[in-house]
């Protein structure tokens, strides 16, 4: 999975644009699904949920398991009615790839955007935009956990401070490391393990094994101004993961920090190379014992 991070026009996008509101909304339309696309997402689904058992953290498993979207596409309606109840959020469905200003108003908001087409059948292993299976499969069963719930909402209000400040490249890498390629320690009954909560990487059938298993990966523990201080791979496997010690890190770590002196700071530096470790930093090596 790949993506501008800064996104200004629509221009250029796959996705059907016409019609959309004012914030990008559409109707899912889930009736113009053909029985080949239902097909298509019962397989990728198929492929991942055999590595989620090993790999994903249990947040991960735990949300998806609720889901309990198999099958077919999911109406996202049906998982509207799961959200709401459990942390208060609510999809939306959007054409694909939106501006900046009203992805971090919709997250702001606890709605979470998700793309309604699917990939093509040439796709399966990658492709360049989010679609309804990364948005769905990747990011809504961690949208179920109450310490990523709370995040997303506090990554979406620190949007508009980040676009005045010039500093959104910076703020981006936050989302980036975390919500799309974020690893964190789990106990598990043989130990602590190294587990996936990324929807990048878990929406990835090859990236999800080589993020855990790759002995030459650089995995380093979460530090919020490290992670804003790193570049980030767009069109191959990181070169670097972060590692949260726990989900809740994520919010004790960041809902104190006051970003704008970080980016007075940082943002006119060159970033830190994706692989680059610097003096004194340890990497962590667990292993990623089987669930
Ligand atoms: N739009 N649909 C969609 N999905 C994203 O993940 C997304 C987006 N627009 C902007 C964006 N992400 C990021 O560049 C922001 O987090 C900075
Ligand atoms: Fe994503």
């Amino acid at each position: 999975m790949k993506k501008p991070c800064t996104q200004t026009s629509t221009s250029g996008l796959r996705g059907e644009y016409e019609g959309a509101a004012a914030d990008y909304t559409v109707g899912q339309d889930w009736d113009a699904y053909t029985s080949e696309m239902h097909d298509r997402w019962r397989r990728l689904h198929a492929r991942q949920v055999g590595l989620v058992a090993r790999y994903a953290c249990a947040s991960f498993r735990e949300g998806l398991a609720r889901l309990d979207c198999a099958d077919v596409i999911p109406r996202f309606e049906d998982a509207n009615a799961i959200l709401g109840p459990a942390t208060g959020w609510q999809l939306v469905a959007v054409p694909g790839f939106i501006p900046d200003d009203v992805f971090f108003d919709h997250l702001a908001h606890r709605r979470f955007p998700v793309t309604r087409w699917i990939r093509d059948e040439h796709e399966l292993d990658y492709l360049v935009e989010p679609d309804v299976f990364h948005d769905f499969f990747g990011h809504v069963p961690m949208l179920l956990d109450p310490a990523i719930a709370d995040f997303l909402e506090l990554y979406g209000k620190a949007g508009a401070r980040a676009m005045e400040m010039d500093a959104l490249a910076m703020l981006a890498r936050i989302y980036w490391y975390t919500i799309e390629f974020g690893l964190v320690r789990e106990d598990t009954r043989e130990g602590d393990a190294l587990k996936v909560f990324g929807a990048g990487i878990i929406s990835s059938a090859s990236e999800t094994v080589y993020s855990i298993e790759d002995p030459d990966v650089l995995r380093l523990p979460f530090d919020p101004v490290r992670v804003m201080r790193t570049g980030y791979m767009i069109d191959d496997f990181q070169k670097t993961y972060f590692v949260l010690e726990s989900l809740p890190q994520l919010i004790d770590d960041l809902v104190g920090l006051d970003f704008g002196p970080v980016y007075e700071k940082w943002r006119d530096a060159p970033a830190l190379s994706a692989g680059e470790s610097l003096p004194g930093e340890h990497p962590i090596t667990l292993s990623g014992a089987p669930a």
